[in-house]
């Protein structure tokens, strides 16, 4: 079985052609460390290959969370090159969510924070549990989204709500989430995956060759709106952030778990 062939993730293949996606790091709240995002690089690119594979959900193991954005310990310690080049793999499986020619969708069962507010909106659906807050909490770390979110936020809820959410880095639950367009739809947990699954299903049960083309001219509609320029400039200015004090001691205090001491200068 395939699955084995991961660390960090895991495949399970449902019937009707729809295939799930965990993130499988659930002591760390499913964040996503370079290793977990090499692994779903390879997975979707496996998924999106496989013929008998109509559609995938993408989630989280555990609880609490469906992914707390990119791995803050490990980030902290990066070099400039490197966070530019975790950014471009982050971007990469986002590309592949939005991208692969059949239907991607989030069941988000938690916390979905910077990277995980990231994928999810990458997806083409996102099912959220009551319980699900969404987040792009990057500026009270010093850096800004890197995975997509200053580039697609503003499609989801127009540019006046990106603005708020990615300036305040506050938390959205999951009412206001679907008050503001940022997900489908509500429901209990317990009830997540299985009515994520039947809505792929049902989605995949019509004319496949008409839903890709469906789902290509969507987006080539926010193609042509620059976002594969806004990627490129949103993993530069990712990276001209590390190394600054203030992406140092924002990182630092998470792991110290105390509130960071801003310089608000590039020193
Ligand atoms: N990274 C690493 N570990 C994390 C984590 C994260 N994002 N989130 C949680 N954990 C770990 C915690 O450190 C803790 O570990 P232990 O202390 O048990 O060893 C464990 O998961 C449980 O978390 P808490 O004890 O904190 O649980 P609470 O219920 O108290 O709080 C929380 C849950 C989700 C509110 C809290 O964990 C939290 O605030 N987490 C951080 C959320 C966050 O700030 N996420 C955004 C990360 S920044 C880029 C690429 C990508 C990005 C940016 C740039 N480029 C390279 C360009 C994206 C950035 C982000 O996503």
């Amino acid at each position: 079985m395939e699955s084995k062939a991961y660390d960090c993730i895991r495949r399970e293949d449902r019937g009707g052609g729809v295939s799930i996606l965990w993130v499988a790091r659930a002591k760390a709240l499913n964040a996503l460390n370079l290793a977990t995002l090499r692994e779903m690089e390879r997975a979707l690119l496996a998924l999106s290959a496989d013929p008998e594979v109509r559609a995938v959900i993408l989630t989280g193991e555990g609880e609490k969370a469906f992914i707390a954005g990119a791995d803050i310990v490990e980030m902290k310690e990066m070099s400039r090159g490197e966070a530019v080049d975790f950014s471009k793999t982050g971007q990469a499986v986002t590309r592949l969510l939005q991208l692969m020619p059949k239907p991607t969708l989030a069941a988000v069962n938690g916390f979905a924070l910077g990277g995980g507010t990231e994928m999810a909106i990458s997806c083409d659906f996102i099912f959220a549990s009551e319980s699900a807050r969404f987040g792009l909490p990057e500026v009270t770390l010093g850096v800004i989204p890197g995975f997509g979110g200053t580039a697609r936020l503003a499609h989801f809820v127009g540019m006046p709500m990106a603005k708020e959410l990615i300036f305040s880095g506050r938390q959205v639950r999951a009412d206001e989430a679907l008050r503001v367009g940022l997900v489908n739809r509500v429901m209990p947990a317990a009830e997540l995956l299985a009515a994520t699954v039947e809505f792929a299903q049902e989605v995949v049960s019509n004319s496949m060759p008409a839903v890709r083309s469906a789902k290509k001219l969507l987006n080539e509609f926010s193609e042509s709106n620059g976002l594969h320029y806004k990627l490129d400039s949103e993993a530069q200015e990712f990276g001209n952030l590390f190394g600054w004090h203030d992406q140092r001691e924002g990182m630092a205090a998470f792991s110290e778990k105390r509130k960071p001491a801003f310089e608000g200068v590039r020193t």
